[in-house]
């Protein structure tokens, strides 16, 4: 494939694109949820991914043909260099008389390209020596066959057939080329297709010659090169609109699962914070139907040594917005108060036991205090005649 950093246009060209596409992905990001933005994502790559696609079938269809590339004649003026494609074809009687033929040419040097046909997927198994030594044994046979060892080479390339006729281009400069494929292509064989494929990229003469098993070679004709031609895009067209497929499949499942991620992720935090809450909730101390306390004057021994008067019960827990009877005893001969100003209680407890109400709407923790003057000391230490009301 064509990297798009080609030239510096095309790269430039391919930032400013990249940019472009990622601005709604990283607004999605910035300002929406996890799911929308990957929905962008997904929206913006199967745009590209179309585009791309676009493009490539434009390629195979022909309609974008590269420019033709003619190589500098290498040589002498007379000299005459050939370029012969061939692979399963090159044991046939046939191409190596044509090749015997040329080779008897004064100034003619050939050269025997046979590209090794690897597939992907024998590169991927690393099964390639297989191929490459079948490739090796049939240029064997039929260059000790031909003969004319000064004027005819061989080679065996382990590219693309296509890239490995450019690449001759580079080396070998030929004049000519003679590609060699059967009419219908086999699993092991050349491409007819790959004739009309040099004589589109390369401006040299370019024969096709095309051999049925056992009979004379054959030059197809135009309709025929164009069947070539067609069939050969469909095929193209067909693997990589299946490629395309799977890449969509693949990367559809790929966003489905990181949104599934996202979502069981999210849903997890939310599970654990309402179990947390919950557990808060479960640790807090019952809160009891009704307290029941005393006021003592000079109850409780200060550290100090001092008597000073108390509450029995300084700590109420309570919950918010729910009232809490306290029965207060007060034993003293004047009122008390339990008053916490930022929680908005002010309870006078008067002598005497009486029933009252403590009903705080904030959650929080809350000083309260006794407001009427009775021991100075106690009513601003917690646990005398002060203490705390925690709400939740
Ligand atoms: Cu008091």
């Amino acid at each position: 494939m064509r990297s798009p950093f080609h030239s510096e246009q095309e790269t430039f060209r391919s930032v400013l694109l990249v940019t472009l596409a990622l601005i709604p992905v990283v607004l999605a990001a910035a300002l929406g949820p996890t799911w929308l933005a990957l929905a962008v994502l997904a929206v913006v790559l199967g745009a590209l991914a179309i585009r791309v696609a676009q493009l490539r079938m434009r390629k195979l269809r022909g309609l974008e043909l590269p420019v033709k590339m003619a190589p500098p004649h290498v040589g002498s003026a007379a000299e005459r260099r050939v370029l012969v494609v061939a692979n399963d074809t090159l044991g046939e009687e046939a191409l190596l008389r044509e090749v015997e033929r040329l080779a008897c040419v004064p100034d003619t040097h050939l050269l025997l390209l046979v590209p090794a046909l690897i597939s992907p997927g024998a590169r991927l198994t690393g099964a390639i020596d297989g191929l490459l030594d079948q490739a090796r044994v049939r240029l064997k046979t039929a260059l000790d066959r031909v003969g004319h060892g000064l004027v005819v080479a061989g080679e065996i390339s382990e590219a693309d057939p296509l890239q490995a006729v450019e690449d001759t281009f580079a080396t070998f400069a030929p004049d000519e080329v003679i590609v060699s494929t059967r009419s219908e292509r086999a699993a092991s064989g050349l491409q007819p297709r790959l004739a009309g494929l040099v004589r589109e990229r390369f401006a040299v003469p370019v024969r096709h010659l095309v051999f049925e098993p056992g009979s004379a070679a054959q030059e197809p004709n135009r309709d025929t090169e164009a069947r070539y031609r067609h069939e050969f895009g469909d095929a193209a067209a067909r693997k990589f609109g299946l490629k395309a497929l799977a890449g969509a499949g693949i990367l559809a499942a790929v966003l489905m699962s990181m949104v599934a991620l996202v979502q069981s992720s999210e849903r997890d935090e939310a599970r654990a914070a309402s179990q947390a809450a919950a557990e808060q909730i479960a640790a807090l101390p019952p809160v009891a139907k009704m307290v029941v306390l005393k006021v003592i004057p000079e109850g409780k021994r200060g550290p100090e040594g001092e008597k000073h008067d108390e509450f029995t019960t300084t700590e109420f827990v309570v919950r918010a917005g729910q009232p809490q009877e306290l029965r207060i005893d007060n034993t003293d001969e004047v009122p008390h108060s339990i008053t916490a100003p930022e929680a908005g209680v002010n309870i006078v407890v008067m002598p005497g036991t009486h029933t009252y109400t403590l009903l705080v709407k904030q959650p929080g923790r809350f000083l309260w205090f006794c407001t009427f003057r009775c021991d100075e000391w106690a009513m601003q230490h917690p646990g005398y005649m002060s203490g705390y009301i925690t709400v939740s």
